[in-house]
This record gives structure tokens, sequence and C-alpha cells, in this order.
């Protein structure tokens, strides 16, 4: 990464055109170096990545070690233990997917303990947003709904849903949702899920020194425990938040750091259980609140999200959204945020640091995640407006006490969020006939070659949001309809992707759909929890009919182009292990051409899986994506339609010039 030479205490300077695509995080760059403060940019830009950890040849799993083995030469030595290249880089990828399944997981969870504890009356400040959907997941998984009250079908669910985690014996309830053949394929294998604990427990188990030492024998408990997380813990996660705060359907709403406003009481949610921010929401319409803060001298209280919590509250009520993950440092530098409120996940520690630069107020609100320098006030969901009030009384000083000249820019775009599976059900086949039928019949006659699934992170190792929007347009220009969750959300949303407008950069044949059904040629879904969306979508699309028995013979693929996090190793293993293949950027943590780096990029399809695939090039990804498209539509034997359209393309493209 290009930068000049640092002076004594002063901020490594960067080349900042090399290290963001964002304009306002640009901008604030430039004032942070101005101002002498670091962010992870800078750190980035300083700390070589570990050469050894990044191709995964290392193993500290005991105190024999750590052994280092060479990448250039995986099978020329051994761990003192006897471990193997293969060994030990399964053993490292399983543990990368057994933290992020928990890190699901347990958000999973503390969805559910607010929905118990709201079905059983001790919870009043939530109620049951969405009983049509409460019995819609009942009625999936069997529970009988038919003249009954509510509260009797939620006491079901809750009890059946809770056998996702804690369940020893048997199937996950939501297997039943999955497509037969694919399910088929899961008991094949043995993959099918127990329980979530009961998956991640093993997986650590297997993965500690001297236990499972058999690459193939990990990764087939690394697939299960990915499974359990995608169609079990993100999935409860989802299905729960809309039952007890409402589906999302589409909104407008807008995007990127103008959406802070200098003269109002600025408070931004950063994290990812949408509880904190759905209290956070009632605090900040609170009459005595909004009085306290006109007496400040402020206009008013303005909410905005960050990051995955942020992504859900855009989806599901159209709250603004200041930018995703590479942005939440350098949105402190504009002084104006008087209150960050985070709860869990992708929280920078380096936050405590910048928010200390310029006076904000920084807050941890759940036991799991306290950071050293930040205020911790503990968010009960019992009383939850007791934390998410005080939160809101100590921006107002902020607000009143603000010391900095304060800088936003002005920049944000307007688009149109929160399309989740019902709502795509809803506006392809309407109101009477709701359905996936005009989906998959616009995927047979060609006009959608595919659909592809664009998600994740963003990471300071590349260009912030390029990867990200570079594929994406490459996808639709190629008539893939593109769906999104989390940072890749927000950064096409930023790039104007998410207006109806944006369909005119589609190919032909997307566009026509677009603009008959008024919606923009990429739907975002809200957070990365929420990419089981996509897999519900993935099994609409097969039992629809037309394109396969199962999710591995669907024209689909995944992508998280600027991936950081385990989670996201998490998504993308559950993603293969549902039958799709996934492209991850930046790069991949495993040997290639080893025996497990074959496992993983061609031996999982041969077992009826999907397939990983690898490379930091946007177009190349897009390439790869398109290409594995169009072979499951030959597979499919709609390669021909697809050929016929591409006539049709060139024959309109005649006319238009004529
Ligand atoms: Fe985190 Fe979820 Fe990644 Fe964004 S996309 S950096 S995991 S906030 Ni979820």
């Amino acid at each position: 990464m290009p930068k000049e030479t640092k002076k004594e205490g002063e901020v490594q300077k960067l080349n900042i055109k090399d290290v963001t695509t964002c304009p306002a995080t640009a901008q604030m760059l430039e004032k942070a170096e101005r101002d002498g403060v670091e962010t992870a940019f800078h750190r980035a830009a300083t700390m070589k990545a570990c050469p050894i950890g990044a191709d995964s040849a290392c193993c500290k799993h005991c105190s024999m070690g750590p052994c280092r083995l060479n990448s250039k030469d995986p099978y020329g030595r051994v761990g003192v233990c006897g471990a193997t290249i293969d060994t030990i880089m399964a053993r490292n990828f399983a543990r990368m997917v057994a933290s992020g399944a928990a890190a699901h997981t347990d958000h999973g969870m503390s969805m559910l303990d607010v929905f118990r504890e709201v079905v059983n009356g001790k919870i009043k400040d939530y109620t049951i947003k969405d009983p049509m959907k409460l019995e819609e997941v009942a009625r999936e998984i069997g529970i009988e709904t038919e003249g009954r009250e509510t509260a009797e079908i939620a006491t079901d669910l809750y009890k059946e849903l809770e056998r996702t985690y804690v369940q020893v014996e048997g199937e996950i309830p939501f297997a039943k949702r999955v497509p037969p053949k694919t399910l088929e394929t899961w008991r094949k294998n043995g993959v099918v899920p127990r329980g979530a604990m009961r998956e991640i427990m093993e997986l650590m188990h297997r993965t500690h020194m001297g236990v499972d030492q058999d690459y193939e024998n990990i990764t087939k408990q690394c697939t299960r425990t990915a499974l359990a997380d995608g169609w079990g813990g993100s999935m409860v996660a989802t299905e729960i938040s809309d039952i007890l705060f409402g589906t999302p359907t589409p909104v407008r709403a807008e995007v990127d750091m103008g959406c802070l406003k200098e003269n109002q009481v600025n408070i931004i949610i950063h994290g990812h259980e949408p509880n904190l921010f759905e209290s956070m929401l009632e605090s900040v319409n609170d009459p005595t609140l909004i009085q306290a803060a006109r007496e400040a001298g402020a206009e008013d209280i303005n909410l905005v999200g960050m990051c995955c919590s942020g992504a859900e509250m855009l989806s599901r009520h159209g709250i603004p959204h200041a930018g995703n993950f590479m942005s939440t440092e350098a949105i402190l530098v504009t002084g104006a945020v008087d209150a960050m409120a985070v709860d869990v996940q992708c929280i920078k520690q380096g936050l405590a640091k910048v928010a200390e630069c310029y006076g904000t107020k920084l807050f941890t609100t759940n036991p799991r995640c306290h950071i050293e320098g930040a205020q911790h006030v503990e968010f009960h969901e019992h009383k939850p407006k007791e934390c998410t009030d005080a939160i809101v009384e100590m921006a107002i000083v902020r607000f009143k006490n603000r010391q900095m000249p304060v800088e936003i820019p002005r920049i944000k775009s307007m688009g149109i969020h929160g399309f989740s599976h019902e709502y795509i059900n809803y506006m392809l086949g309407g109101t009477f006939r709701s359905s996936y039928t005009p989906l998959n019949d616009n995927i047979i006659n060609g006009r959608i070659r595919g659909v592809a699934g664009v998600v994740g992170c963003t990471n300071p190792r590349v260009k912030q949001d390029w990867v990200h929007v570079e594929l994406v347009k490459e996808l639709i220009k190629n008539d893939v309809l593109v769906v999104q969750t989390g940072c890749s959300q927000i950064a096409l949303a930023k790039a104007g992707l998410y207006s109806p407008e944006a369909a005119h950069l589609a190919g032909a044949g997307l566009r026509e759909v677009c603009e008959a059904v008024g919606m923009p040629p990429v739907l975002g879904l809200g957070s990365c929890v929420d990419n089981s969306r996509i897999l519900i979508a993935c099994a609409e699309m097969v039992r629809v009919g037309g394109l396969g028995d199962s999710i591995a013979d669907l024209p689909v693929a995944g992508a998280a182009p600027e991936w950081m996090s385990e989670k996201a190793i998490s998504i993308g293993h559950y993603f293969v292990g549902s039958g799709v293949y996934t492209v991850f950027g930046v790069t991949f943590p495993i040997i290639a051409e080893t025996k497990f780096h074959k496992l993983l990029f061609e031996g999982l399809e041969k077992l009826g899986f999907g397939k990983w695939g690898f490379t930091a090039d946007p177009y190349e990804m897009a390439q790869l994506m398109v290409r594995h498209i169009d072979g499951k539509r030959k597979a499919l034997g709609i390669d021909k339609a697809r050929e016929r359209v591409l006539m049709d393309m060139a024959a309109r493209r005649d006319l238009e010039a004529a």
C-alpha cells in the first residue's frame, strides 16, 4: 500500500484514494490525518499481515508448538505431533466456522430469549408485530395453527425453535425447509445439524490436539456446524426478529455520512442485535427526551445506524444508515456524533480512542462486549428503555458541550431497501398469486441469467467498497439479479445502485424485468444473519420448479468480495454446504493445491454440495460466477433460451440504434 514516510509524533499518511472509494470516508481520513488521529486504515498500512497465518500454515493448538510449516513446501514437514498441513489447515478453517457460527447462534439465541419472555408476558416493551409471519413459520415446521390463538402458537413455536440450539439428537426444525434432494445429500453425507450447540461443541472438540486428524472428516463436521448456523442460528435470528419487529417491505431510505445533522443530537447504533436499536427508536421519539434535546439547543434527535444492525433497521424501518464496517472510526472524525452505542460483533477496539479524540461518548451495552475506555450501560431486555434513555440523555449533554468544529461530508444516497423473501414473493407474483413463478420463468426464458448473493464485510487490506461495487456492476450488466446483505449492501447503496433508475446499468433482460416490476437491479435483504433469507429464496426457487431438484442445480452463485470476519467464513461454508458456488476475495486462508484446498474447491461439489472459489479481482470474480451460472443453465437445458434472448437483445439494440 503506497504511503509517505512518517515523521515523529505524526500519523502515518496514506494515499487515501488507494484505500477507499467511499468519498465520505476519504474526506474523514484526510481530516483524521490533519487531526493526528489514527484509524484501522493506518494500522493496516503499517502492520503487514502475517504471511504464515495468512496461509493457515501455523498450528497453535498446544504448547508443543506453535508449529510453523512452510507454505512454499507444505508437505516438507509436519508439526511436532505429526499433524500434516491438511490437518492443520482444516482445523484452523473449522475453528473459524465454529466461531462464526457461535456468533450468529448466540445472536439468534438472544432473539429467542426475548421472544420467550414476550410470549410468557414478562417483557412488555416488545410485542409480536407480525402474527402472520408467526403463523407461516409455525406452519412450515409442522405446528398446528388452524383456529388457535397467537399466544398458543407462539408458545409452541418457541419450544420448537429452542431445539435449533439445544437438541442433541435428530434434525434441526428448519431442516423441513430444505429442498428434499438437498436434504438427501446432507443425510447421505451425515451433515444434517442436530442442534447448533452440539455441533459447535463437537467441532471444537474434534479440532483439539490429538482428536480428528483427517481433513475430510474434520470438513464433514465443519459443514454440519456451518449448516447449523445458516439453517439454524441465523435463520432463527431473522425469523424471530421479523415476528417481533416486523417483516421488511420496501422503503426509501438514505445512506452515507451525510445522514448526520449538524444541528441535531446525533446517535449512532452499531452492532448486530435489533432489540437495542428498536428500543433506541422508542427513546429518540420520547417527547420528554425530544424536549430535553431542544432545551439543549438541538433541533431534534437524529438516529442513524451502521454495519449490520444498521442494515437491519434500514430494511425494516427505513432508518438512515451512515456507513459500513470500514467507516465506523471515520464517522467519529466528523465530531458530529454525540453518542455511539454498540452491542456485539465487528466493534473495533480502536473506536474507543477515536471517540476520545473527538469527545464522542462511546457506550457498550451488552454483557458480552465491554471495551476498555468505553462507558458500559447495560441493556436489559426486560427494561430496555432504561439503557437507551440514559444514552440519549448523555448524548444531549455531549451535544450541549460540543467542543470541536463539526465537519460532516455532504454526501448521501437515496435508495430502496427492505426486500424480504416474503416481499419478493409478493412483488413478483402480485397480491393474489404471490409466488416465485415469475422469477423462475424469467430465469428459464433467459431475461434473468441467474441470481447472485453478494454479501459481507469491508476490509482495510483492499480498497473499501471497490470490489463490491465493480463486481455487482459486472453481474447486473450480465443480467444476473443481485441480492445483498450487510456491509456489501451499504457499499452498493452508497454507490447509488439501490435506486430503480440504476436499472439502466443492467443488461437488457434484467433491465426489462426491473422496469416492469419497478425494482432496482440490486435487492437489499438486511444484515448478515439475513443471509438466511437468501437460503429460503433458493429453497423456494427449487420448490416452484423448472430449475432442478436441489439448490445445487440452481443457476446461482455467492460472493463475499471484501470479507474479514470469521462469521463470513461460516456464511460462505453454509452456502457451499447448501449447494452454492461461493467465491471469496481479499485472501483465502488455505494453501492452493493442497489436498484440503482441492476438497473445498472441487471435492465437495462431487459429493453434491457447492464449492468454494477465490479471486481478489472483481472482474474475474464476476466471470467465475457467470460461467458457473451458465454451466448450471446448460445442465438444466435452458441455455438455448438464453441464446434466444441474446438474439432478442441484439435485435433490440439494432432497433434502438435505428
Ligand atoms: Fe461485520 Fe455484520 Fe462483516 Fe459488516 S458484513 S463487517 S461481519 S457488520 Ni455482516
